[in-house]
C-alpha cells in the first residue's frame, strides 16, 4: 500500500541545512516535509562544526532558534595562530568593524532546530529509507520512500537536496548536467571531545613541523581538539594518552603546560576534501549544503557555506510564493556558487598554509613558510583573513 502526501516543498535531509530551511519556510506559511534517513538520536550523535559566522547566527535568530545559542554560545572576537611555538592573535573584531564569530556546536544547533520544528508541529519523517526523486525536471516532482513495509509518496512543487555529501539528491542529477571539482588532501583530522576546561579562551590553530593542531571548545567545561594524522591511521592507533602527548608536542610550551587532559567522550578521524558540484539546480531540484560542496574544516566554512545556501534558497522561495517573483530561483545556483567558491578558496588557503605536507619539495615548503610569515607581519593580510573568517556578506 502506498500513502500519498502533499506539500509545497519536499526537503531531503534532516541535518542543519534541511531543518533550518524547513523552519524558516514554515514561519512564512510555506508548508514543507523533511525526509531524514536516520533517527533523530543518530543525527544528534554527530560531533561536527563549532564556529558560526555572524550572518548565520542572525539567520538562526530569524528562524526563532537563537535563544539558547545567545545564552550559551560564546562570541569570539579573535583567535590565535601558533607558528611553531610562538602565538600570534588575529583580531577579528578590529579588522572587520566589530564583527565576531559565535562558538556554538553543530550538535546543539541541530537540537535547537528540531525543538523549534516540534513546537510548530513541523512534519519531519525519520528513518525514511530508499528516498527517490521523480520528475525533478517536470512541473510536478514527487518523492517516494519506504518505512518498514510501507511505501509513501509526496507530491510537491520543489525538491530541496539537503542530504549531505553521501545523499541521493546530487546523484539523481544526470551525469552530463553536472561538473564536479575535487581535491583530496593526503591527511585527516583526528578529533577528540573531552569534559575538560579549554586550554585557551580563544581557538588556537597551530602550524608545527609535527603537523597541524587545533584547540577549540564547546563550552567552559567541554573542549574539542584536533591533530593532523596520516590517512592510514585509525582511531585504534590513538589511545587517549597518545593523543594528549602528541597534542602537547604541537603547542607552545606554556600552553602545553596548562593543558587539562581527561578521558575522550568522542574520538573520530575525518578525511580532508574539497569538492564542488555545479550547477546547484536541475529543474525543480535545488541542492544545498554538503550535498553540493565540501571543504576541509581548517577555515570553519563547512556549516557556514550550508547556511549561506539556505539564506539564498529561503529568500528565493519566499519571493516565488509570496511575491510571484522567480528571479531568486533562476539565479540561485550562480549566486550560491559565487559565495561557495570564495569559501573553497579560503579553506584551501588555510589548509595549505597550516598543515605539514611531507611530500612537498623544498621550494614549496619555503613558500608555505613565507605565506605564514607574511600573514603574521601584515595588517592587510590579517584583515583579509578576518574578513573571510567572520563570513563574507551574503
Ligand atoms: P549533513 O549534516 O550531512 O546532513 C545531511 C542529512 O541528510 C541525511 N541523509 C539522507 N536523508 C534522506 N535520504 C537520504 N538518502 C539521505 N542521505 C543522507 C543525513 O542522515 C543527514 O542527517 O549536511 P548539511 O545539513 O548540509 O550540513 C553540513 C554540515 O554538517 C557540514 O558542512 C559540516 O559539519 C562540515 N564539517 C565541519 N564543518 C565545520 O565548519 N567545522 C568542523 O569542524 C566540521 N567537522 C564536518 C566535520 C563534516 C564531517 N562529515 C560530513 C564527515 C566533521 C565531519 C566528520
Ligand atoms: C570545531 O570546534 O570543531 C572547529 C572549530 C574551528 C574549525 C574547525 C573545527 O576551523
Amino acid at each position: 500500500m502506498s500513502e500519498m502526501m502533499k506539500a509545497k516543498v519536499g526537503i531531503i535531509g534532516g541535518g542543519p541545512s534541511g531543518l533550518l530551511l524547513s523552519q524558516l519556510l514554515d514561519l512564512k506559511g510555506i508548508d514543507n516535509v523533511v525526509l531524514e534517513k536516520h533517527t533523530r538520536n543518530h543525527v544528534l550523535g554527530r560531533i561536527r562544526a563549532g564556529v558560526l559566522e555572524h550572518g548565520f547566527a542572525d539567520l538562526m535568530r530569524e528562524a526563532q532558534c537563537g535563544a539558547r545559542m545567545d545564552a550559551e554560545g560564546e562570541l569570539h572576537t579573535g583567535f590565535f595562530i601558533n607558528d611553531n611555538g610562538t602565538l600570534h592573535r588575529i583580531d577579528l573584531a578590529g579588522h572587520t568593524g566589530g564583527n565576531s564569530v559565535m562558538v556554538y556546536g553543530q550538535t546543539e544547533l541541530t537540537r535547537d532546530l528540531y525543538e523549534a520544528r516540534d513546537r510548530m508541529g513541523g512534519r519531519i519523517i525519520h528513518e525514511a529509507q530508499d528516498v527517490a526523486i521523480h520528475g525533478a525536471d517536470s512541473d510536478a516532482p514527487a518523492l517516494t520512500w519506504r518505512k518498514g513495509d510501507e511505501t509513501f509518496r509526496l507530491a510537491c512543487e520543489f525538491v530541496i537536496g539537503a542530504d549531505g555529501f553521501h545523499g541521493v539528491s546530487r546523484k539523481s542529477i544526470p551525469r552530463e548536467v553536472l561538473t564536479e571539482y575535487e581535491k583530496v588532501y593526503p591527511f585527516g583530522w583526528l578529533g577528540v571531545l573531552s569534559r575538560t576546561r579549554p586550554v585557551s579562551p580563544e581557538l588556537i590553530y597551530s602550524r608545527t613541523p609535527r603537523g597541524f593542531s587545533l584547540c577549540s571548545l564547546r563550552s567552559q567545561v567541554l573542549s574539542r581538539y584536533y591533530i593532523q594524522v596520516p590517512l592510514s591511521d585509525s582511531v585504534e592507533d590513538w589511545p587517549d594518552e597518545a593523543f594528549w602527548e602528541e597534542l602537547k608536542r604541537r603547542l607552545p610550551d606554556e600552553v602545553a603546560g596548562r593543558l587539562e587532559t581527561g578521558p575522550s567522550i568522542e574520538k573520530s578521524i575525518a578525511p580532508l576534501r574539497s569538492f564542488v558540484a555545479e550547477p546547484m539546480r536541475w529543474g525543480r531540484l535545488f541542492l544545498a549544503g554538503d550535498a553540493a560542496h565540501i571543504v576541509p574544516p581548517t577555515g570553519a566554512r563547512g556549516l557556514n557555506s550550508a547556511a549561506s545556501d539556505i539564506h539564498y534558497l529561503y529568500h528565493a522561495l519566499c519571493d516565488h510564493y509570496l511575491e510571484g517573483d522567480d528571479r531568486g530561483l533562476e539565479t540561485y545556483s550562480d549566486r550560491a556558487l559565487a559565495r561557495v567558491w570564495k569559501a573553497q578558496r579560503f579553506s584551501w588557503w588555510m589548509t595549505m598554509m597550516l598543515h605539514e605536507f611531507p611530500d612537498h619539495p623544498a621550494y614549496d615548503r619555503r613558500l608555505q613558510q613565507v605565506e605564514l610569515d607574511y600573514l603574521l607581519s601584515s595588517d592587510a593580510a590579517q584583515a583579509s583573513l578576518a574578513e573571510n573568517y567572520v563570513g563574507l556578506p551574503f
